[in-house]
């Protein structure tokens, strides 16, 4: 049994979305660890809500989305921030614990891991961002190798230290999603909406093939939200808005496909899984995580990255994809059980 201590993101506090599909990781993985007869303790920004887990609570500055940052952005710690009183906290109580795990994508968690005495792992929840960023990771995948684990192979690609990290891949309650088997005529596009994930691409492609499109997620980038509405006035598009676990998976659920546009390495791609865990199949660019979730031509269709014309093409080709494929992939790959087995043995090889 182990005694673990997890540190959220610093962007926002657990529960709120702002995170997006690092909170959901760090819940889902939470809850098996549990399951599984270990400890652990959540510490989050002041205003988390997490059920059935001691939280720990700290007060702060959140810390900057790093998407909004460029390569030689350097580090910003605001004041009283609130990463900082994290590790505070952390310091004070690290030999209560077996392992800390460190869930924020940020400067501050490796530079101070050779300060610490109990072993840290690090999830990291995105493909290279930044330079500082990535020459902190870089120092600390040398001094403690395998200590930093990514969802895919594509997004450990993107750091120079990819071949000592460890693939953990992401995992789902799945019995918080229904199997749906008779679709609406509708196809569905999730995730925050912004810019690097090519909205417009979804929308062009339903427009071509008149089929309207279900968009859910959380508005992060409106100037980008009102371009795409003044670009597509008369589009087949609805936008549904952003729900929690259970209310997406009862609307996802009806559609025909999820089509998946990231302009950039998406690091995971949890909306994919979702859509698998309710029969949906998912049409997506070869590109970053999705691309090791999709079985083409079984579970939904990789095209041709940025290529509307792919799919545009994958739809009409939608039905020879039988949907209870979609949720056996889901049962097979990216259970809690699954999400266990593969966070479990690497928990246990740090600690020894
Ligand atoms: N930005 N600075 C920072 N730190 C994070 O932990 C972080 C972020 N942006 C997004 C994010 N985490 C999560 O939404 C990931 O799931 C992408």
């Amino acid at each position: 049994m182990l005694k673990l201590l997890f540190l959220s993101t610093p962007v926002g506090p657990l529960g709120s979305g702002i995170g997006g599909g690092v909170e959901l990781t760090l819940l889902n993985l939470l809850q098996e660890m549990i399951r599984r007869g270990h400890e652990v303790k959540v510490v989050a920004p002041k205003g988390s809500v997490v059920t059935g887990v001691s939280c720990q609570q700290i007060s702060g500055t959140w810390q900057e989305m790093i998407q909004n940052n460029h390569r030689d952005t350097p580090i910003v710690l605001p004041e009283n921030s609130v990463l900082g009183n994290m590790w505070d906290y952390a310091k004070r109580v690290e030999t209560d614990y077996d392992l800390i795990v460190n869930f924020a994508f940020d400067w501050l968690p490796f530079y101070l891991t050779p300060f610490l005495d109990t072993p840290i792992a690090h999830l990291i929840s995105m493909g290279s961002m930044t330079d500082a960023l990535d020459e902190i990771m870089n120092r600390v995948a040398r001094k403690y190798p395998n200590t930093i684990g990514v969802h895919t192979n594509a997004q450990a690609k993107t750091f120079s230290f990819n071949d000592i990290c460890r693939v953990v891949g992401n995992g789902l309650n799945l019995s918080l999603y229904n199997y749906c088997d008779t679709p609406d005529h509708c196809l569905a596009w999730v995730g925050r909406i912004a810019s690097e994930k090519a909205l417009e691409d979804a929308i062009e492609a339903a427009t071509r093939v008149n089929i309207p499109l279900k968009i859910f997620g959380k508005v992060t980038d409106e100037e980008y939200w009102q371009t795409i509405r003044q670009n597509y006035p008369s589009a087949p598009y609805q936008y549904e808005g952003f729900f929690n676990t259970v209310e997406l998976q009862e609307k996802l659920g009806k559609c025909k496909a999820l089509l998946m546009t990231p302009r950039w390495v998406e690091a995971f791609g949890n909306a994919a899984i979702e859509a698998l865990a309710c029969g949906v199949p998912v049409i997506a660019y070869q590109r970053g995580g999705p691309a090791e979730i999709v079985q083409h031509e079984k579970t939904g269709f990789l095209v041709e990255p940025d290529s509307v014309s792919g799919l545009v093409e994958a739809i009409n080709k939608i039905d020879s994809i039988e949907r209870k494929q979609c949720r056996q992939q889901a049962e097979t790959d990216y259970s809690l059980k699954a999400l266990g087995d593969r966070f479990e043995p690497w928990f246990y090889e740090l600690v020894k």
